[in-house]
């Protein structure tokens, strides 16, 4: 499997809960290696962007305004298959429907307000990450325990 990154973000809501550090640990337990994260307040012209795709949909205004509300923490994420594995880690996208387990099934009962971002795919990854940072700002390093993350036929 191809190694990836992924945006992650803990949105406004993820960080207001107190849930920043519940969510940064089950990334890291999982096993991925944290290679950018910047806290900030998300302005509404990039919150636009970022939610670009969804532009026309009836939740879009809001959702622009939900994630541009308070300040959010804004990582990427590195592993092989991190993208799928982390949308996996988060659940469903609505905090009711999302499975036990995950994030957002553990700690959010909303539609809209669900704690978290992750990329949909290698494109979207690309894109969202360049929207958030520069390439000198994504670290290049080994984690130390790294051989025992993968098995060797992996
Ligand atoms: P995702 O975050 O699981 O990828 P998307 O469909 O890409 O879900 O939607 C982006 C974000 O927009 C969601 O995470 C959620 O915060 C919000 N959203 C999506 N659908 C609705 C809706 O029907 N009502 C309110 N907010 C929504
Ligand atoms: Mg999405």
């Amino acid at each position: 499997m191809a190694e990836e990154r992924t945006l992650i973000i803990i949105k406004p809501d993820g960080v207001q809960r107190h849930l920043t550090g519940e969510i940064i640990t089950r990334f890291e337990k999982k096993g991925f290696k944290l290679v950018a994260a910047k806290f900030m307040q998300i302005p509404e012209s990039l919150a636009h962007q970022h939610y670009g795709v969804h532009k026309g949909k009836p939740f879009f205004e809001g959702v622009v305004k939900y994630l541009s509300s308070s300040p959010s923490m804004v990582m990427v994420w590195q592993a092989k298959g991190v993208i799928a594995m982390a949308r996996k880690l988060m659940g469903a996208t609505f905090g009711y429907e999302a499975e036990a387990g995950t994030i957002r099934g553990d700690f959010s009962c909303s539609r809209g307000y669900n704690l978290i971002h992750g990329s949909d795919s290698q494109e979207s990854a690309e894109f969202e990450i360049g929207l958030y940072f520069k390439p000198e700002e994504i670290a290049k390093y080994e984690l130390s325990d790294e051989c025992w993350l993968y098995g060797q036929n992996d």
